[in-house]
């Protein structure tokens, strides 16, 4: 019998589980295709260690291993596992590389300065600088979020249906919440929220919940 895929993932994750790392994203599209999965949970220190980085060269959650093929960046992994099934990513070559766009776009247009906002606030909050340059990045947000509403505009997701693309932005823009940023763009809450109730995001975050929450028992 084959064994089923294994995701790393954060034994004590900082948000308390609330699905804001980046191994949720992995955790969703494996729900989304159906793919039964095990998540070996790591501390900060096991993350460093040779064992974990011969998965991970820089030492990080999430990775992927299935079938002898180890796989690091969620981007990555979303893409591989996407590539065999259409509820992920579309079999019409155009359609797919459309697809294929928005997830690069999550990860390196609109994630950049929303990680940023949010390192900030945890780790430059006692600097002189905090206010201006937390102003400054909520500007570059503003920014990008205000192209991407336009371009959903009345659409419930990017493309004709939902895609790894919308599972990735989605990811992306949950980090926002609670920030006053997105909330100036109601197309784009409606949009994480239509994220957020898709059944195979509830699973995989009420999975990570459980996982959090006996760490915290623990
Ligand atoms: N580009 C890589 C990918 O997409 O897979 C980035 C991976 C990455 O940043 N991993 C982070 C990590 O392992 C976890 S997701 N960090 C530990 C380290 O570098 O030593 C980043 C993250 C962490 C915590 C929260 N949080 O608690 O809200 C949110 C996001």
């Amino acid at each position: 019998m084959a064994k089923v895929p294994v995701v790393t993932g954060f034994r004590r994750s900082p948000d308390g589980g609330r699905g804001l790392a980046r191994d949720l994203r992995v955790r969703w599209a494996l729900e989304e295709i159906g793919q039964p999965y095990v998540v070996e949970l790591l501390d900060f220190a096991e993350m460093k260690e040779a064992r974990h980085l011969a998965r991970h060269p820089f030492g990080q959650i999430p990775t992927y291993e299935a079938e002898g093929l180890t796989l690091f960046e969620s981007g990555a992994i979303l893409l591989h596992l996407g590539q065999a099934h259409p509820v992920l990513l579309p079999v019409d070559p155009a359609a797919r590389a459309r697809a294929v766009q928005w997830m690069f776009a999550a990860v390196s247009t609109v994630e950049p300065p929303i990680f940023e906002f949010s390192l900030a606030t945890v780790l430059e909050r006692d600097t002189p600088w905090f206010q201006e340059r937390q102003e400054m990045l909520a500007g570059r947000i503003r920014a990008v979020l205000g192209r991407l509403s336009d371009r959903l505009g009345q659409g419930d997701w990017l493309e004709a249906g939902f895609t790894a693309g919308d599972l990735m932005l989605v990811s992306v823009l949950r980090r926002l919440a609670g920030h006053g940023i997105i909330e100036d763009f109601p197309g784009l809450v409606a949009y994480v929220a239509r994220g957020e109730g898709r059944p195979a995001f509830q699973r995989a975050l009420a999975a990570q919940r459980a996982e959090a929450d006996a760490a915290q028992a623990g």
